[in-house]
């Protein structure tokens, strides 16, 4: 099946007892049991929930993997999946990663023993370098948040295969249309459906969809056992969103490439563009092997400094300066204070996310509009 067909189809069939062609809310929290320990697969919703298991089998399907897990949001699927580790193992980190993500291993897990390098993964021969006798995990972002960076999904898996490291990727920024880690060899992939999977900005959840049977096991036991589940209310809008993904990532797509082009050709005004299918981008070839599209994600650098990024971001009428991406409204931020926050000064410079940076999720709007919202900040800020 397409995955256009699955995204519809695949556990969102009708109703078996009442024909509802969309699949009804279970809120129960507990499930009667016919006798002790004999129910018919649900005993109580912070374990197992109809409409949870809905949205995990559907994204499973939608990322070509065997089993997903839901929950609460993408940071709370991030850190469950950290406790996988143990005091005194190490993790190798893509150095530009969500801000959030960077806080909860910086901030959280180091205080409890677990290190973590940050290290470029632009080019895998530095993962080489950084792996250790302890290293039991490689994360990454691909592209990365916020400066879209390319990482060679097969090298890695291979790098991490001879030496049994599990290897994480956060697929949030692609979407599973766009781009399936697992089919590279990649152990285990997490979203946020809080963006392109959901779409509509209007539900905080996230995902982890994995193929191997023992990893499922243990993640299935934090997921409870931690319990940092999505409500069912939040699962059924996640399956509601999901439904128009491949339609939304196309159309991101065509909108961002426009951006992108329009951009580029402001060179008075515009320093640089990061763009995966951009052919300047020093792995776009990477991309465009292990990417459908590009993705609707734009960064670029403004010419002056801060004071020009934050007169451009005021003067935009269309693009809503705020957090988040993968909407179907097109949003701009500026990531040094905003989602990369948590990064100090010097951390962000050492990893090139400059003062004059600034992110945009380009939305499904008709794209000349945007053009005109971008091409009026400009006129104004640069007055
Ligand atoms: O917000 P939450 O659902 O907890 O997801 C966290 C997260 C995880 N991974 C990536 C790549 C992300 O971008 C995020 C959240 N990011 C934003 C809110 C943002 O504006 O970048």
């Amino acid at each position: 099946m397409h995955f256009e067909t699955k995204a519809i189809h695949v556990a969102q069939e009708p109703d078996k007892e009442t024909g509802a062609v969309v699949p009804p809310i279970h809120l129960s929290t507990t499930f009667k049991q016919d006798e002790v320990g004999k129910h018919k697969g649900f005993e109580y919703s912070r374990t197992g929930n109809p409409t949870r298991q809905k949205l995990e089998e559907n994204i499973a399907s939608l990322e070509n993997g065997k089993f997903g897990l839901a929950f609460a949001s993408g940071s709370a699927a991030t850190a469950t999946l950290q406790m996988l580790l143990n005091k005194g193992d190490h993790v190798v980190c893509g150095d530009d990663v969500y801000g959030g993500t960077f806080r909860f291993f910086d901030k959280v897990m180091a205080r409890l023993g677990v290190e973590y390098d940050f290290i470029d993964m632009s080019n895998v021969s530095n993962l080489e370098k950084a792996v250790k006798p302890n290293t039991k995990m490689i994360w990454l972002e691909t592209p990365t948040n916020p400066l879209l960076k390319i990482t060679d999904l097969k090298a890695v898996a291979d790098i991490s295969k001879q030496r049994n490291i599990i290897t994480v990727v956060d697929n949030t920024f692609a979407s599973p249309f766009l781009q399936n880690p697992l089919d590279f060899g990649i152990d285990i992939v997490v979203h946020s459906t809080t963006k392109y999977i959901s779409g509509h900005s209007d539900v905080v959840g996230g995902i982890v969809v994995l193929n191997d049977d023992d990893l499922h096991e243990q993640l299935r036991f934090l997921q409870n056992a931690a319990g940092a589940v999505p409500s069912p209310f939040d699962c059924w809008l996640v399956l509601r969103g999901v439904k128009t993904l491949a339609l939304r990532a196309e159309r991101h797509s065509d909108n961002a490439e426009k951006i992108v082009e329009f951009l580029v050709s402001q060179q008075d005004k515009v320093e640089r563009v990061y763009y995966p299918f951009l052919d300047s981008h020093p792995n776009s070839d990477v991309a465009r092997r292990q990417m459908k599209r590009g993705g609707g994600m734009v960064s670029f650098e403004i010419v002056g400094g801060k004071d020009q990024a934050f007169k451009f971001l005021k003067e935009l009428k269309l693009f809503h300066l705020a957090e988040s991406l993968g909407g179907v409204e097109s949003l701009s931020e500026y990531p040094p204070t905003m989602t990369h926050g948590s990064y100090s000064e010097q951390e962000r410079l050492e990893r090139g996310i400059r003062p004059n940076l600034i992110r945009l999720s380009v939305g499904i709007e008709n794209v000349d509009d945007l053009i005109e919202d971008l091409k009026n900040a400009f006129s104004i800020a640069f007055q």
